[in-house]
């Protein structure tokens, strides 16, 4: 299995190396797959990577109680309402499955809903975790036609009416998680289980269900897989060798713990920086729940909406919104309405988001940036968040020849002015669009923008932070990666267990002098659940050494710590002296004589 991701990795990296048609073969398996090339790989996303945002739905039987139980409201997200209540299966039946009506439940004004904000596929939960098979399945009776009084093929309906609308159609199915089922994961409350192995779940479940979704339903774009667990080799091939069924079908990173799958998945966060040469998505709810909860009205607004999408494609991402059905098989007003507000943006605006890659730029104050790439030249697409109130749209560092600028709303033409190494661009008083104005802005010949570097501040301190770093971790390995800060804590660099690997961070310094380097740092933390051993003693510290400084001159640097302590601490890693004003680089290196992994969060210049 390791072998085979590998394969499909370096196979995506060495683009040139590659030619013909690998074939990876596992040695104890008796499966063969088909890998893509790497230009067939580029084509087959091809379509996904224009299409920059698309539906997700959340439906399924507990929308009967919109996630309430005995009078409470177990959970955040009602997909999960069984099990956090420990729901016995006979009553998940006697008051969800055996009520399931949604009889307002109609394909096509869904699909055209989704067509009208702009989206341009849909991924649909075929079976959550819950174990009912929103479709007539042949392996399983408990599913939507047979089990429910609805008695309609969900997903035959919704296949049918993509195909008619024209626009792409996915499935998401739990493929691990199933607590109807006696061999699935999950279910540990319900003791009328007669437990089977995982495997025997895959062979009679889930294997053929995904077999049926692929050859009974129309062209299926993509394959949503979830909560990705530990599996073997039988139970992994028989999952991901049904994907085959369908050639150029899109699957995600979810199916198994080593499977990168065609693209990355974010959820509910939309991070800091696109992950490098991979294609990712956030999918996010668009209220709080995924499923329908009738409790919820945290309904994101429509500028959290729009400015999301710019954001995402800013950083050359898609966005899979995910709406909830109710019971009645219709969404709640907010849910409609704030989808027809970013259709109506998009009428105006699509082509800034439609086949644009991410922004050339470094953090824009005012708003975001796309482009499309063209053989003579470039559009840059600027989303205007904050409109500049005395109508100077100022581009830093843009010293590219501009050949027009142009508002995308009615092609209004505006001036553009070269001011030192920027480009200012005049634009009206009033925005055209109260949540994101696009100023497009054509440029001829090769893109040259100066990147504005962050600097210190008038006391002369510089934060660099660990999502600001440029990572020399070989082509993006496991070692030394950014790791996401959950629930809105900072995120940080961790698993620097190779040696070789190192972080830079580049900045410029407008006030010369002797700066005080120091960082926030601690032993690499152990995932997961807090050891309270930790508590019962203290443990006795450690040094260890890193190379700091600038390009030119490194220092090997002492600093100690105290292991099993899971809040950085601030250690001083010396000065450095800058003579000039100008562009620097600080290196951050292990020291191969005396290095243990750290967890790193941010570094600090302080003028002294
Ligand atoms: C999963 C599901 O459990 C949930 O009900 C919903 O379908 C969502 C889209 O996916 O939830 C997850 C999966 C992965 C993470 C968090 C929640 N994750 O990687 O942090």
């Amino acid at each position: 299995m390791k072998k085979v991701t590998k394969l499909k990795f370096s196979a995506l990296i060495g683009a040139l190396l590659f030619s013909s048609i690998l074939m990876a073969v596992d040695e104890d398996s008796s499966w063969t797959y088909i890998e893509e090339t790497p230009e067939q790989h580029a084509e087959k996303m091809q379509w996904w990577n224009e299409a920059r945002f698309g539906m997700f739905v959340h439906w399924g039987v507990y929308s009967v109680t919109g996630g309430e139980y005995k009078g409470e409201m177990p959970t955040n997200s009602a997909e999960w309402m069984m099990n956090k209540a420990r729901i016995p299966i006979a009553d998940y039946k006697a008051e969800n499955v055996d009520k399931f009506n949604p009889t307002q439940f109609d394909a096509t004004m869904f699909v055209r809903l989704a067509k009208e904000a702009g989206m341009k596929y849909i991924v649909i939960t075929a079976k959550h975790h819950d174990g009912l098979s929103m479709f007539h399945s042949k392996a399983s009776p408990y599913n939507v036609v047979d089990a429910t009084p609805f008695g309609r093929d969900v997903m035959k309906e919704l296949a049918e009416a993509c195909q008619d609308e024209g626009i792409r159609f996915g499935f998401y199915y739990s493929q691990c998680q199933d607590w109807h089922h006696p061999g699935g994961l999950g279910n540990d409350w319900d003791d009328t289980l007669e437990r089977v192995s995982f495997d025997e779940y895959v062979e009679e479940k889930a294997a053929p269900e995904i077999k049926q979704l692929l050859t009974e339903y129309g062209p299926i774009s993509i394959f949503w897989w979830d909560t990705p667990r530990e599996m073997s080799q039988a139970a992994f091939d028989a999952l991901h060798s049904s994907t085959d069924l369908q050639p150029g079908i899109i699957t995600n990173d979810r199916l198994g713990t080593e499977h990168a799958g065609d693209h990355k998945t974010y959820e509910r966060r939309i991070p800091r920086k696109g992950p490098l040469g991979a294609d990712w998505e956030v999918c996010m709810p668009i209220s709080a729940s995924w499923g329908y909860k009738k409790t919820d009205t945290e309904f994101k607004s429509v500028e959290t909406l729009i400015q999301n999408l710019c954001d995402i494609a800013s950083k050359g991402g898609n966005y899979l919104l995910n709406v909830s059905p109710t019971n009645e098989g219709i969404l709640l007003p907010q849910a409609t309405e704030h989808l027809k507000a970013m259709g109506q943006w998009m009428k105006v605006n699509s082509e800034s988001i439609y086949g644009t890659t991410g922004s050339p730029f470094n953090a824009l104050d005012w708003g975001r940036c796309t482009k499309k790439e063209y053989a003579r030249g470039t559009n840059l697409y600027f989303h205007v968040f904050d409109w500049p109130t005395d109508g100077q749209l100022l581009i830093p560092g843009l010293k590219s020849t501009v050949a027009q600028a142009y508002l995308l709303d009615g092609w209004k033409p505006l001036d553009v002015q070269v001011v030192g190494s920027d480009l200012v661009v005049t634009v009206p008083e009033e925005a055209p669009d109260g949540i994101a104005s696009v100023v497009v802005v054509k440029v001829v010949g090769a893109l040259d923008i100066e990147l504005v570097l962050p600097q210190p501040n008038e006391e002369g301190t510089l934060v660099l932070l660990a999502d600001d770093a440029y990572l020399h971790n070989n082509e993006g390995s496991d070692d030394l990666h950014l790791r996401e800060g959950r629930h809105g804590a900072a995120s940080y660099l961790t698993q620097w267990s190779d040696e070789e690997a190192w972080a830079e961070w580049s900045f410029k310094v407008n006030r010369p002098g002797r700066y005080e380097v120091s960082a926030d740092i601690c032993l690499q933390r152990p995932r997961g659940r807090r050891d309270t051993s930790e508590d019962s003693q203290t443990p006795e510290e450690e040094s260890i050494r890193l190379r700091v400084g600038l390009a030119s001159q490194l220092d090997s640097v002492e600093v100690t710590l105290v292991p099993g302590v899971r809040d950085t601490v601030r250690v001083s890693l010396g000065m450095i002296t800058i003579d000039e004003v100008g562009n620097y680089t600080l290196q951050v290196r292990p020291d191969t004589d005396q290095w243990k992994p750290i967890d790193l969060s941010q570094i600090e210049l302080k003028l002294k």
